[in-house]
């Protein structure tokens, strides 16, 4: 009896290849049902088929790494990772949206082959899912590695994605030894052949007509389409320091803001500050606040909230105490008083290349800044892209208009490690959500950090967490 057979009679004695009428994932019934999960239950099994799978592989299949389709194939690469000394790398189904938030775990290196390992293959889905996150990473797939080909258009949906598929067993091998062997009768065999006939190519819908997907373009192509000098400045810096992190320096004092600003710099794009919170504000303050900004490069970024009449505002920017223009690269307002309030901040603002925000949407509960203003808002943006370089917003990837413009920057407030809330109507996002789903590129977190017993630590894990979102949201 050769191995193949012996391993057939195996899986049919443990249970693993059943007969019978079943209803499959794809939603086609079926004669015969095969459950590989149980072969964890036969170490001996295990091991027999992971050395048959690498040793049946023709020469031309050379890898690196191999990655076994989640979950039935994850012991099975195991064994073959453990057996053959080839390092393993593992597709996480659900991305974390703490930590790393990584789709693939494990050590490897750009263009390294990848050898996907699967159980059983009908049409090829699967490993088609495995295949993307890894492609996505740098990794190549051109081969993989199934116990049971299903003969049900796997083999031909894996070529058309450049992808060989090898099998040990083929469905139609499989029923002819179990009647040989006497463990089917012939009619079984037969129900088998005519059900493979009718479904022989079991169709892969997201695969097959893959639906296009607006490209997302990388900070460095939008620096280039930015219409306003700070925003410009503000993609550079980010792609230079790999940081979309804001940080909300809400602190009690000036003098404990200069000191976390010069603890987190390293880690930010942009400093945002609320200087009518500071009880010990001098006029010096903005000098010091710039040479910290100077010093680790990033800009800052005063979250006044103009709301006032284009005339007022061109005051409440450039004088009283605060002398806002001096020092702010960044300012914002809301456009509740119509489009003069841009006029009037970009009459200061424009000579000294200043940029504006303007609060397209609120992080907090119940506020009115929806659907109609927040497109008001859009169109005085697209009118000022001169001046303004960006929005305030929440959830841009659901505005009907206006997200489509690359130059203009998304930033979103109401941000910490878990979602949530605080008890005055402030609303949390991940920074993965806020990043990949919401479609922002840069996450404002205050309380998150400034509260965290060590800011500039935790501010490195923030900073981790956005621009690795940036980057899968990059390779999707
Ligand atoms: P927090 O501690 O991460 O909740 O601080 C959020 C900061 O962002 C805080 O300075 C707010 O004033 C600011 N913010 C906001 O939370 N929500 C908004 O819609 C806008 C600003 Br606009």
């Amino acid at each position: 009896m050769s191995a193949m057979e012996a391993l057939i009679l195996k899986l049919h004695e443990i249970g693993a290849v059943k007969f019978g009428n079943f209803k499959l994932k794809s939603g086609i019934f079926s004669p015969v049902y095969i459950d590989l999960r149980l072969i964890v239950s036969y170490p001996s099994l295990l091991t027999q088929i992971s050395q048959t799978l690498i040793s049946s592989l023709p020469p031309s299949a050379t890898f690196d790494v191999v990655c076994g389709v989640p979950y039935t194939a994850l012991p099975i690469a195991t064994v073959v990772s453990v057996s053959n000394d080839i390092p393993m790398l593992m597709r996480r189904k659900e991305i974390k949206d703490y930590g790393t938030s990584k789709a693939i775990e494990g050590i490897f290196e750009k263009d390294q082959t990848c050898l996907i390992i699967e159980d059983l293959v009908t049409s090829g889905a699967s490993v088609l899912e495995t295949a993307a996150p890894l492609r996505s990473v740098g990794l190549k797939v051109s081969d993989a590695v199934v116990l049971i080909d299903r003969q049900q258009g796997g083999r031909e949906n894996l070529e058309e994605n450049g992808i060989k598929l090898h099998s040990m067993i083929k469905l139609t091998d499989m029923v002819r030894v179990l009647k040989e062997k006497g463990k089917i009768e012939e009619e079984v065999e037969a129900n088998l052949l005519k059900f493979l006939e009718e479904n022989r190519r079991v169709s892969v819908p997201s695969v097959e007509k893959p639906k296009p997907k607006p490209r997302v373009l990388g900070f460095k192509e939008r620096s280039e389409l930015s219409k306003n000098p700070t925003g410009k400045k503000l993609f550079d810096i980010m792609l230079k320091k790999e940081t979309n992190l804001c940080v909300a320096a809400d602190v009690g004092t000036a003098a404990e803001l200069l000191e976390i600003a010069d603890k987190v710099g390293p880690e930010i794009c942009l400093l945002k500050t609320h200087v009518d919170i500071l009880p010990d504000f001098t006029s010096d303050f903005g000098s010091k606040l710039r040479a910290i900004a100077d010093k680790h490069k990033f800009l800052i970024f005063e979250d006044r909230k103009f709301a006032d009449i284009g005339n007022t505002v061109t005051m409440q920017y450039e004088g009283g105490i605060f002398k806002i223009l001096e020092w702010a690269d960044i300012i914002n307002a809301h456009i509740i008083s119509g489009p003069g309030i841009v006029d009037g901040l970009k009459l200061k603002g424009m000579p000294r290349g200043r940029g504006l925000l303007l609060l397209a949407e609120m992080s907090s509960a119940g506020n009115l800044a929806t659907g109609d203003y927040t497109a008001a808002a859009v169109k005085i943006a697209d009118a000022n892209s001169d001046f303004v370089m960006g929005f305030i917003s929440v959830n841009p990837a659901s505005w009907k208009c206006g997200y489509v413009y690359p130059s203009m920057i998304h930033a979103t407030p109401g941000v910490q490690m878990v979602k949530g809330g605080d008890a005055l109507g402030q609303q949390y996002n991940t920074p993965h959500s806020v990043i990949t789903e919401r479609g922002s590129d840069i996450i404002i977190v205050g309380r998150g950090i400034i509260k965290a017993e060590n800011p500039a630590e935790t501010a490195r894990e923030y900073r981790l967490q956005g621009w690795n979102a940036y980057l899968e949201k990059c390779s999707q």
